[in-house]
């Protein structure tokens, strides 16, 4: 049992996995049905994934979806409805019928950003959501999901480096589902753990079983923590499986069966049920309570979907400009007076001779991160791409990848032992780690010309 957490808590966790689950088996019938405008794209196996992370979350803090994280929007606090009308663009729908599959969002009350790409774009987006609350002085933490393909593109490496040099207390979820599309993880990357990319970057990382709602849950947990210390960004990587194929189009015909077979023994709505039965959390009552309060709230939401009209035709040119109806405020939670001049204004710091060369603040040691393959001597780094065994893709070891595992050679790979970065907005000059630093580079008191003390 995990102690962080009540038997409520752990009872939760199973209603949102079960709630994720069944409402997507519903959404399939729908498509079957010819009610849906758009796709429907499984999240079936993955669901203790988005449930797990998401859970982490405070009410306060910000998430940016994929289209298989149904469960992250449940979590959050949108209900079945909102997903069904979605999904069938009726009127009623978060977007009025605009749009379709899990393209919405609440800036307002549920702080979550509208996906606006699978493929790596949330990442920035997320960097400056977190980094705004920062500056504002909110203390939240953003998180958004990526997939195995998607951590090949451009814009998850571009991201992933803004996050880490401005020290974004962004999450960052690499859902390793095994394929993406119809291309192989063994074709993706030369990695034996995708959570490796945070090592170009000098962030921490982790390998999470996927399929494990609780040590999803755990890790999550301790990188939400972290971010929300300020010793963020953090990449986790859970490793699971897709069990559908791509979409409702994709039957998934090159996956191996015996693969499908694999994973299926580890699903992870059974495994959790058999966690909870043995460590005495629920008894079959109170499964069936859960399991009957799911049944009845999708059969009403889901009638209310199918009886919702579609959006009226005059209604399709409203709201694709903003037309006033935008009033969103930041949430100033320090003074404004403290990020603007006269308080922030800094004295220059960098020297024209600092151009072009390494800066380091003046007395402090050089510990600049360095990757394992930037440290070593030029004959023992990795060995060419032809020449390095490639994964034994698709399968996986037999046994569960243990629940919460380090990545890197010495398991942690901390920015915190970087120099603290001078940043004169956000971290702010009244930051700590900031006056520290202008302490220790000051001369002694008697070498400092008079000056007025700053406010
Ligand atoms: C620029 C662009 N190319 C292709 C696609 C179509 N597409 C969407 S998701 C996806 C595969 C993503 O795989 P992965 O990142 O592993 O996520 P998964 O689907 O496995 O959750 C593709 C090819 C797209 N949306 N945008
Ligand atoms: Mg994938």
């Amino acid at each position: 049992m995990n102690h962080q957490l009540s038997r409520e808590r752990h009872l939760e966790l199973y209603y949102f996995m079960q709630l994720n689950r069944q409402l997507e088996e519903r959404l399939v019938r729908l498509f079957r049905q010819n009610k849906i405008v758009g796709g429907v794209y499984s999240s079936l196996g993955q669901e203790a994934i988005s449930v797990g992370t998401a859970y982490a979350l405070e009410p306060r803090d910000w998430l940016a979806p994929m289209i298989r994280n149904i469960g992250t929007l449940l979590v959050k606090g949108f209900k079945p409805r909102d997903i069904f009308t979605q999904h069938m663009a009726k009127a009623t729908s978060p977007t009025h019928g605009k749009d379709g599959t899990s393209h919405f969002g609440d800036l307002k009350k549920l702080h979550v950003v509208s996906p606006i790409s699978m493929l790596g774009d949330l990442i920035p987006v997320m960097a400056g959501v977190g980094m705004a609350g920062r500056y504002l002085r909110q203390k939240i933490v953003a998180m958004t999901w990526i997939g195995d393909g998607g951590s090949s593109t451009g814009a998850f490496h571009e991201g992933l480096n803004f996050a880490a040099v401005q020290r974004a207390p962004l999450v960052l979820i690499l859902e390793n589902n095994q394929w993406a599309y119809s291309t192989p993880v063994s074709r993706q990357a030369p990695l034996k753990n995708f959570a490796d990319r945070a090592l170009a970057y000098g962030i921490k990382s982790r390998v999470v079983d996927g399929n494990d709602v609780v040590a999803v849950h755990e890790v999550a947990k301790y990188a939400v923590d972290e971010c929300r210390s300020g010793r963020g960004p953090i990449l986790i990587e859970a490793q699971t499986m897709r069990m559908k194929g791509h979409a409702q189009h994709d039957p998934a015909e090159y996956v191996p069966k015996d693969m499908f077979e694999f994973w299926k023994a580890r699903d992870p709505i059974p495994l959790y049920e058999k966690y909870l039965t043995e460590r005495g959390l629920w008894d079959a009552k109170t499964k069936a309570e859960i399991d009957a309060r799911i049944e009845r709230e999708l059969d009403e939401d889901q009638k209310f979907a199918e009886e919702s009209p579609l959006p009226d035709p005059q209604t399709a040119k409203q709201g694709v400009y903003c037309e006033g109806c935008h009033t969103i405020q930041a949430d100033w939670q320090r003074p404004k007076e403290q990020v603007m001049p006269p308080a922030a204004s800094v004295q220059a710091v960098w020297k024209i001779a600092d151009f072009g060369a390494a800066i380091m603040p003046s007395g402090a040691p050089n510990r600049q991160v360095q990757s394992e393959s930037q440290s070593k001597p030029a004959q023992n780094r990795q060995q060419p791409p032809h020449q390095r065994s490639t994964r034994p893709a698709p399968h996986r070891p037999a046994e569960r990848p243990p629940a919460v595992a380090a990545s890197g050679e010495d398991g942690v790979h901390d920015v915190s032992e970087a120099p603290p970065l001078r940043v004169p907005f956000g971290r702010g000059p009244k930051d700590r780690a900031y006056e520290r630093e202008q302490q220790q580079s000051r001369p002694a008191k008697h070498d400092r010309p008079h000056r007025r003390r700053r406010r």
